[in-house]
């Protein structure tokens, strides 16, 4: 019996491949790979391919000693077409893959970050042996044909709950290379605190985070950023703004709304003061050196737009003509989107900004309240990325324990979005909210449920059986064990067995 369990998983590790690629042909043979000589090499050399090389040797031949790469053997071949494309959204990630008899494998992408993920399919399909140490890959020749769906496939973490160290986040960039995942979207900035340096106004980390040293340097900005390229991952900072910002007014209470100046009162920067947005282009004019994606993320969720409320504001309103707390709110909107074209990004906002403003028309809409909003974000003409919190039992909050892998699996954000709209669907996230997991639990908080996430976004519409998904995630939650991961279990929520 366990002899006919053992032998089916054989037969299926060949294509045992998370995320799903979108096309697989096997042979029937299994071939041994020589960990002391198998090779890489680049057709055309890259910093990018050549780090990646180093990276995975170790993660396609974990337990070999010191490997004599061996040029005459048979090994991988890297062929980049366009070996300069930068990485940014949009940009083509497809690659094929073929294993052949003899065991050379080759790999040809249009760019570098398509290699990547053609590196990241060879090493799911090199199987280690523990009782006769052999390296080997099934289902040979392997002829494999891949994209991704979505452009946009990504994690939100938010360092302004609780503080996640460097060391963590770059872990994270690693787990999020092994899924395809190609998005960090770094919540930096909260009501609870202020953790990364400013150069123009270095009081805001000084008196606005935790302490001291639960903030990011900009040394440790730069670092994750070259760290996350080096694996085909942009890192997006969200700033998050009007509210949400209470940290901010420890050091600079005079660009705060008069409404809710309080220490306890979460807080809304103040419209009213042109001030107030010279100063907020000065320090995003800094960060936008250190964060060279085009986007920026600038919040908008959750306005406590009643601290507008007061009589200096009211006074302003009045000579602005806006007879309610939405058009200011509208104007402020306006006001950031342009500073953010100015420094040559585009915005990011939260579904707040199209429900009660109108943003200018190149800005991103993200989705985190129902998911019919998708359609509406679309159909004005916006482009979408989904995130819905489906009542917190459903959605793509990975904070929100009642939601199960199978759940997140099954949630579709085309969904009711007619064909001639589905280009403006970039993609979706999962979102780390932090108020509930630090450093301990983040790892098992967040894996192996993103993992549903990014094969959603990646694999085929019609890839979306859990019930054929079930056994390939098992696989890949083994792999990410083996990588060092902290995966949690495939049941429930991740962090506990599942109930009964
Ligand atoms: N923090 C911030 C949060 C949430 C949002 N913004 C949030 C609210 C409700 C749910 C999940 C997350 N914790 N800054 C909303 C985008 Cl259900």
């Amino acid at each position: 019996m366990l002899g006919i369990f053992i032998s089916f998983l054989l037969a299926t590790s060949a294509t045992a491949i998370w995320p799903k690629p979108r096309l697989v042909q096997n042979g029937t043979t299994r071939i041994v790979l020589n960990s002391n000589t198998y090779g890489f090499k680049a057709l055309t050399s890259t910093v990018e391919l050549e780090d990646a090389f180093r990276r995975y040797k170790s993660i396609f031949f974990p337990h070999a000693t010191e490997p004599v790469p061996d040029p005459s053997n048979n090994g991988l071949v890297v062929d980049i077409l366009d070996p300069t494309a930068a990485l940014a959204l949009g940009v083509n990630e497809s690659y094929t893959l073929d294993v052949h008899l003899d065991g050379t494998t080759f790999i040809a992408a249009k760019t570098v970050w398509g290699a990547l993920h053609g590196l990241e399919t060879m090493s799911q399909l090199v199987d280690f042996n523990f009782a006769t140490g052999q390296y080997s890959v099934s289902g040979v020749p392997v002829h494999i044909e891949d994209e991704p769906r979505f452009q946009h496939r990504g994690l939100l973490i938010d360092s302004g709950r609780h503080f996640e160290p460097v060391i963590h986040v770059k872990a994270l960039l690693d787990s999020m290379s092994y899924a395809k995942m190609n998005v960090l979207h770094w919540h930096l900035t909260e009501d609870q605190s202020f953790p990364i340096a400013s150069r123009v106004h270095p009081e805001l980390a000084a008196k606005g985070a935790y302490n001291d040293f639960e903030q990011y340097t900009w040394q440790d900005i730069v670092d994750v950023v070259k760290h996350a390229r080096l694996r085909g991952i942009r890192v997006i900072p969200e700033f998050d703004m009007p509210g949400h910002t209470s940290a901010w007014r420890k050091s600079h209470p005079e660009i705060f709304a008069e409404g809710c100046l309080t220490e306890s009162s979460r807080g809304a920067f103040d419209p009213a003061k042109n001030e107030t947005f010279d100063f907020l282009q000065a320090t995003l004019k800094d960060w936008a050196e250190i964060f060279p994606d085009l986007f920026l993320h600038l919040g908008s969720d959750e306005v406590p737009s009643g601290c507008w409320n007061n009589s200096k504001d009211l006074a302003w309103m009045k000579t602005m003509g806006f007879a309610n707390t939405s058009e200011v709110f509208n104007y402020f909107v306006n006001r950031m989107a342009a500073i953010s074209t100015k420094l040559g990004r585009q915005t990011i906002f939260w579904d707040e900004a199209f429900l009660f403003a109108k943003p200018p028309q190149d800005a991103v809409i993200q989705n985190w309240h129902d998911a019919s909003l998708m359609q509406k974000i679309v159909d004005a003409g916006y482009r979408a990325i989904f995130s819905s919190n489906g009542g917190y039992t459903h959605g793509w909050y990975l904070d929100g324990l009642a939601a199960t892998w199978d759940n997140m699996y099954v949630l579709e954000p085309l969904t009711n979005i007619s064909a001639d709209k589905e280009k403006l669907v970039l993609g979706g996230e999962g979102c780390m909210w932090g108020e509930g997991v630090d450093p301990s639990d983040l790892e098992f908080t967040v894996w192996p449920r993103l993992a549903a996430i990014a094969e959603r976004l990646w694999s085929d519409r019609s890839v979306n059986s859990t019930v054929e998904a079930q056994p390939r995630l098992e696989i890949f939650r083994c792999q990410l064990l083996a990588r060092g991961v902290h995966s949690g279990v495939v049941g429930g929520n991740g962090r506990s067995p599942p109930p009964g």
